[in-house]
This record gives C-alpha cells, structure tokens and sequence, in this order.
C-alpha cells in the first residue's frame, strides 16, 4: 500500500515538487526515448536507478520519472502503476475491448455459502503462532527492498518456507515456482492442483503446463516486499505490517489446505494458487510482470484475493479488537466477487466490515483489473484507520495483532475453499 506517510517528511520541499504529468501515450513514448537520464543526489540513496519509468495514476495521467519520483509520489499519497514493461500490451489489450463486446452477465460466484461446515472444521487449525514465527522472519531481514540484495534473499526464504510446507504436505501434490524478474527479487507461486486438473496429467507438472492453462484458477495473493521511503536504499524497512502480515496471512492458509487435501477431506475442483509478488512497492512490478504472463497465455484467472496489511486492527482500537472492522475496497475492483467475498466475511469471521476506497493501484489486485481478471482486496481496516507505522522503521510486530490477522486468514480460508469447490 502506498499511503501519505506524516512520520516521513524528512526531504527538503524542494525535492517534493513533481513534474508536469504527460497524457497521451504517444506523448509518452516519445518523451521516454527523448529524455536523457537526469543525474540526482537522490539516486545514491535510491539505487543505480536514473532510469525512466512510466508512472500511471489515477484517471491515465502519466509521469516520466526514475526512483526518485516514485518516492515523491507516494509522499505525496499518490499511487501509481510502473507500466514502462507493458506498454504495448495494454495498448494493446484496450484495442481488443473496443471489439469485444461486453456480456450482460449475471453474478459467477456462488450466491451463498455452501462449505461453512467442511471448511468451518478447519477454522481451528490456523495457528497465530505460526504467523508469528514467519513474520518474524521475515521482518528480520533488514528491508524486503525489491532492489536490494537483503530483498532478494528474503524472496528466496519464502520460496523454501512454501517449499517446506510442499514437502511436508507431500500428498496434496503441491508446485512451487519461482518467477524470475529483471531486479533480484523472485515472486513465489504455489500451486494446489484441482481434480480437473489432477485427472489430465495425474499431478505431475511439466513446464508446458505449469501455469495451468488448462482449467480454471482462484487466486489468493499477497506482496512480499518493502519499502522505506525515506532512504530505501539505506534505512531499514522491517515491513512487518506492509505486506509481511498478507505474505504470512497467506501462507498459513495454504498450510491448513495442504494438510485438508493430504488427508483427502478437502479435494478442490479448481486449482488454488497462492501469489507473492516482488516489487509490489516499485509500481506493482511483480504482480504485472505474473498477470500478464497468465493473460498471454490464457490462464483462466476466475477470481483473485488480494491480502496486504492484514495485522493492524485499526487506529484507536484496543488489545480487544472492539470496534474492528475490514476495510472492504470497492473501487478498481470486481463488484461481483467483492459481493462474494463480503458474505464470506460474514460466514467465516467475527469481524465487522466496512466499504472503502483505495484509489488506483493501491495494491496488486489492481494488476488483475487491468488485464481483466475479476479482483477483490480486503485490508485490516477502513483506510483512515489503517496502520500509520507502514514504509518506516516502526512498521514492526509488536504493532500488530495476530488475532486480527487470523480473522483475515479465516477469511482467505473462506473464499480459498469455496471457490476452489464452485464450478465456473
Ligand atoms: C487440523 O485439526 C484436526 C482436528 O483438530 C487435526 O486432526 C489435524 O491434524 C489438523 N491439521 C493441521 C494441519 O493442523
Ligand atoms: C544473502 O544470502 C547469501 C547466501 O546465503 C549471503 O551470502 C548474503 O550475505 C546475503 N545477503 C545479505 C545482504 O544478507
Ligand atoms: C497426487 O498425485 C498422485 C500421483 O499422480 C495421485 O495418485 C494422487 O491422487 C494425487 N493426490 C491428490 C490429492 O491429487
Ligand atoms: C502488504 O502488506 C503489508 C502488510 O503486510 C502492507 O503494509 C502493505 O501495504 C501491503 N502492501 C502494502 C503496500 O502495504
């Protein structure tokens, strides 16, 4: 998440002043080719990078501008998507839905719950003790900086972490891959294959098929890295809260589904995949760089939840988590599955909720929207009550709740075994 941050304006005034926005993408194009790279005093502390990027934000306005102007812009609370990598494919994308006509469509999600009491059985096992032993892992690398070796090692962590939970759940048939970007820091995805796909090619996973192109997918997703924007090359970003909370969130899930379909209590018709994406601070690199990868070739993406910022219940909300709510996003998402996933909010968890707006790009369900997978992003709290610690070095455990974060793991659960039941 990118939120105006107060703890953190530290830079002198000057540096905080943006540059003209560019609309039209030719424009754009021809700007990026024209410019020559501007030499900074702030690349130091930001990385090697006088690169430019092309910065979306909310409406198509455009900025042209390295690292520096990305931490400007989220001082600044504005969010942003880097699309240098993807321009082509976006421009091409909205030529085909001038031709492509828009179904009428009703609802495609289920219209009520129809697991409470298979999947309410395994409620009881999401440990908050193993959240906190993985969050506290992860917090303890000194940044989750996607440029930044630390980052990359923490990337490689996680892999083995969703590894480990493969091997020891051996009989759930469960991939774990990789997926290299140019920076160093890998996305993680894992796979719990459904029947449908089980019976065509018994379990086993070739390159050729590994993003499943042949049947339908429910995602569930989280980011794994973090940013302090005030030196992100230099200071340390714990980012316990953004988005350690959602990687572990998640990945405590897929422990508990692993396990039910081992035993063979839980056999999913569809396949469940579990998403962390590098870079979701950089512009939401990563989770674009995987979404269009699955766009290109056809994956089946029918539903998408997306998990950052799980573990804070809310400023001025006490150790008992009275007056605690989710904060549920209903803009730049799919209104349809977002319905869905508040009655799953009702079904599976104690915690009220609430309707917010998060603006473009505020996290990586805004990738799936923009190539046109259903999304839906549900955060710890409505927006102005979220955790005010995040992108700084008080973004740490301690400040979180882990019953909080167990009510969105239950959620994730929900929405995680419904779904991968339902027939599309
Ligand atoms: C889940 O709970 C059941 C019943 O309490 C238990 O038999 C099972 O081993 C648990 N699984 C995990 C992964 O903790
Ligand atoms: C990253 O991991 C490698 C291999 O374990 C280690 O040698 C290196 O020091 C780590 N880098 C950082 C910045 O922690
Ligand atoms: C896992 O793969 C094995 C071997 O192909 C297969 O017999 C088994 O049914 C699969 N298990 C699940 C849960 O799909
Ligand atoms: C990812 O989750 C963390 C919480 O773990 C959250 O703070 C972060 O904002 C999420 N992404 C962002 C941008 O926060």
């Amino acid at each position: 998440m990118k939120i105006t941050q107060s703890l953190i304006w530290a830079i002198p005034a000057t540096a905080l002043v943006l540059p003209v926005p560019i609309t039209s993408s030719q424009e754009v194009l021809q700007h990026v080719l024209n410019s020559n790279p501007v030499k900074s005093v702030w690349n130091w502390f930001t990385g090697p990078s006088d690169e430019k990027r092309v910065l979306e934000t909310e409406g198509g306005v455009m900025y042209i501008g390295g690292d520096l102007l990305k931490i400007r812009l989220k001082r600044r609370g504005i969010n942003f998507m880097d699309v240098t990598d993807h321009l082509d494919f976006y421009a091409e994308l909205e030529a085909r839905k001038e031709t492509d006509k828009p179904e009428t469509k009703e609802s495609p999600y289920p219209t009520s719950l129809q697991y409470l009491k298979e999947a309410g059985k395994l409620l009881g096992n999401i440990s908050e003790a193993n959240m906190q032993l993985a969050l506290a892992t992860m917090s303890s690398f000194k940044t989750r900086y996607y440029k930044s070796e630390y980052g990359r090692n923490a990337s490689l962590w996680l892999a083995e972490a969703v590894d480990d939970i493969a091997k020891l759940y051996s009989g759930a048939n469960i991939t774990v891959q990789t997926f290299k970007h140019p920076w160093g820091q890998k996305s993680v995805i894992a796979t719990l294959p459904g029947s449908q796909i089980s019976k065509a090619s018994s379990g086993m996973r070739t390159p050729a098929t590994m993003y499943h192109a042949d049947g339908d997918i429910v995602v569930v997703s989280a980011h794994l890295d973090s940013t302090n924007l005030l030196l992100p090359g230099i200071l340390p970003a714990p980012g316990a809260d953004d988005n350690g909370s959602g990687s572990v969130t998640i990945l405590e899930v897929l422990r508990v589904l692993a396990s039910a379909a081992e035993s063979g209590t839980f056999i999913p018709h569809n396949s469940l995949q579990f998403h962390w994406y590098s870079a979701e601070e950089g512009g939401l690199l990563g989770s674009q760089a995987v979404l269009n990868e699955y766009r290109r070739r056809g994956v089946a993406v029918r539903a998408l939840l997306q998990q950052d910022m799980t573990g804070f219940p809310g400023m001025g909300v006490g150790p008992d988590r009275e007056g605690a709510a989710f904060g549920v996003m209903t803009d730049y998402v799919d209104l349809a599955l977002t319905r869905f996933v508040e009655s799953v909010v009702a079904g599976y968890t104690s915690t009220a909720l609430v309707r917010d707006k998060c603006g473009y790009g505020c996290s990586d369900h805004a990738s799936a929207t923009k190539v046109g997978y259903p999304s839906a992003f549900v955060m710890e709290s409505a927006m102005k009550k979220s955790n005010p610690y995040i992108h700084s070095v008080m973004d740490t455990i301690d400040r979180l709740s882990f019953e909080h974060m167990a009510e969105h793991a239950r959620l994730t659960l929900g929405y995680a075994y419904e779904l991968a039941m339902h027939k599309f």
